[in-house]
C-alpha cells in the first residue's frame, strides 16, 4: 500500500555542456521540474521533462507546473494506492499533459521500489544490468565541426551515433558522416521537419545503411508516415507521434514505422511505457529508449526502464558528462568501454540526489501537503 504525505516541486535550470540544436531550435540551458514525493518515511524522485518552450511537445515547464500543482498532486495527496501501476489511472480525467503525469508517476515508482527495498529496474521487470547506449548529436555550424564532434564521441567509446537533420542539413552531411565512419551504426532524427513531398530527400539516404530515420514528418501525422515508409527501404521510427499504446497500435496497423522510440515523459510514465514495450515485443517491433537531455534523476529512470527485454536497440542515454559539467546525482552516469551504462542495483533509482547541488540550480520550489 502506497501513501503520499507530501510532494515538493523544483523548477530547475541547468547549463548544458554544449548547446543542443535540432530542427526546432537551439538550447544552451535546460529547464525541467524535479518531483520529490514523500511517503511512509521514504523519498521518491522523478523528473518532468517538459521544456521551457512548446517546440518538441506542447507542454512547457510552466504548463506542467500548473497541471501538477492544480490537478495531479491533489489527486495523489492522502490517497492510498495498491501500487504505482494504478497512478496513471487516477490521472485519467486529465487529458494529455503526459510529461506532467510522468514526472509524478515515475517519482511514485521510485518510492514504491524503495519501500520494497528493490531496484527500480527489478520492480519494472528489467532483465539487463548494462544497457547499450549511443549519442545524439545536434546540428553543428559546419560539416567539419560535425565530423569532429562525431569523432570525439566515437573516441569516447560511443558505438552508435544519431545526428539531427533539418532541411538543408540532411543528405550531404549524412553521407559525409557515413563516409568518414563506415562501420559506425548511424541514424538520423528530423524532429518533424519534413513533408511527404520531400520523399526524395529520404530516397537519397536509402543506400547509406542507416539504422533508422526518426520522425521525419509532422508530429501528429501517423498516416503520412505510412505513405513515406512504403517508399523506403530504411526503417522509419516514430518519436513525437507516439503518446500511448493506442498510437503504437495505429502506427503498426498502418505500417507507419518499423521501430518505436519510447520516452516515458512523452507517453505518461513507466506504466504506459511498459504497455508500449509489451505490445511492440508481441508484434516483433524493436524499441529503444529516447532521451530528453535528462539530469541524473531522469537518466536513472531511463536506465531502469531500458533494462526491459524489448529495448534491443541502443538508447539516447549518454553519460552525464555529455550533458552537464555537474550532475545533481551521485554518482553521475559514466560510459562503460562497451558503450553501455550500468544499471544501478541500489533501492529505487539507485542514485543519491545531491540536495546542495539541486538547490543551487533551483529557480523556484514549492511544497504541497494534504
Ligand atoms: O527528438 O530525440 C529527440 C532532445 C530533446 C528533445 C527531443 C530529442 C532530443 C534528443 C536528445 O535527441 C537525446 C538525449 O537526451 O541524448
Ligand atoms: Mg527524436
Amino acid at each position: 500500500m502506497l501513501e503520499i504525505d507530501h510532494v515538493v516541486l523544483y523548477h530547475v535550470r541547468m547549463p548544458l555542456a554544449h548547446p543542443f540544436e535540432t530542427s526546432f531550435g537551439v538550447q544552451a540551458e535546460r529547464d525541467c521540474i524535479i518531483v520529490q514525493v514523500e511517503g511512509q518515511g521514504a523519498t521518491g524522485w522523478g523528473e518532468c521533462v517538459a521544456a521551457a518552450g512548446p517546440w518538441y511537445a506542447y507542454e512547457t515547464t510552466q504548463t506542467a507546473w500548473h497541471i501538477l500543482s492544480d490537478f495531479l498532486i491533489p489527486t495523489v495527496l492522502g490517497q492510498r494506492f495498491d501500487g504505482p501501476e494504478h497512478v496513471l489511472d487516477a490521472f485519467a480525467r486529465v487529458r494529455g499533459h503526459n510529461m506532467a503525469k510522468a514526472g509524478l508517476e515515475m517519482a511514485i515508482w521510485d518510492l514504491a521500489a524503495k519501500q520494497a527495498g528493490v531496484s527500480l529496474s527489478r520492480r519494472l521487470g528489467g532483465v539487463r544490468n548494462r544497457i547499450p547506449v549511443g549519442v545524439s548529436i545536434g546540428v553543428q555550424e559546419s560539416l567539419d565541426a560535425l565530423l569532429d564532434r562525431v569523432a570525439g564521441f566515437v573516441e569516447q567509446g560511443y558505438r552508435r551515433v544519431k545526428i539531427k537533420i533539418k532541411p538543408g542539413w540532411d543528405v550531404e552531411v549524412t553521407r559525409a558522416v557515413r563516409k568518414r565512419f563506415p562501420e559506425t551504426p548511424l541514424q538520423v532524427d528530423a524532429n518533424s521537419a519534413y513533408h511527404l513531398a520531400d520523399v526524395e530527400v529520404f530516397r537519397a539516404m536509402d543506400d547509406v545503411g542507416l539504422l533508422l530515420i526518426e520522425q521525419p514528418l509532422a508530429h501528429d501525422d501517423i498516416y503520412a508516415h505510412s505513405r513515406l515508409q512504403r517508399e523506403l527501404e530504411t526503417d522509419l521510427c516514430l518519436d513525437e507521434s507516439i503518446h500511448s499504446v493506442d498510437d503504437a497500435r495505429a502506427a503498426a496497423a498502418l505500417g507507419s514505422c518499423r521501430i518505436i522510440n519510447i520516452k516515458p515523459g512523452r507517453v505518461g510514465g513507466h506504466c504506459s511505457s511498459k504497455l508500449i514495450h509489451d505490445f511492440c515485443q508481441a508484434e516483433g517491433i524493436p524499441v529503444w529508449h529516447g532521451g530528453m537531455l535528462e539530469t541524473g534523476i531522469g537518466r536513472a529512470h531511463s536506465v531502469a526502464l531500458a533494462s526491459l527485454a524489448g529495448f534491443t536497440l541502443p538508447g539516447d542515454i549518454s553519460g552525464s558528462a555529455r550533458y552537464y559539467h555537474e550532475d545533481i546525482v551521485e554518482s553521475p552516469f559514466v560510459l562503460n568501454s562497451d558503450s553501455t551504462l550500468s544499471v544501478p542495483d541500489g533501492a529505487g533509482i539507485g542514485v543519491a540526489v545531491n540536495t546542495d547541488r539541486l538547490h543551487a540550480v533551483t529557480l523556484h520550489r514549492e511544497t504541497f501537503a494534504g
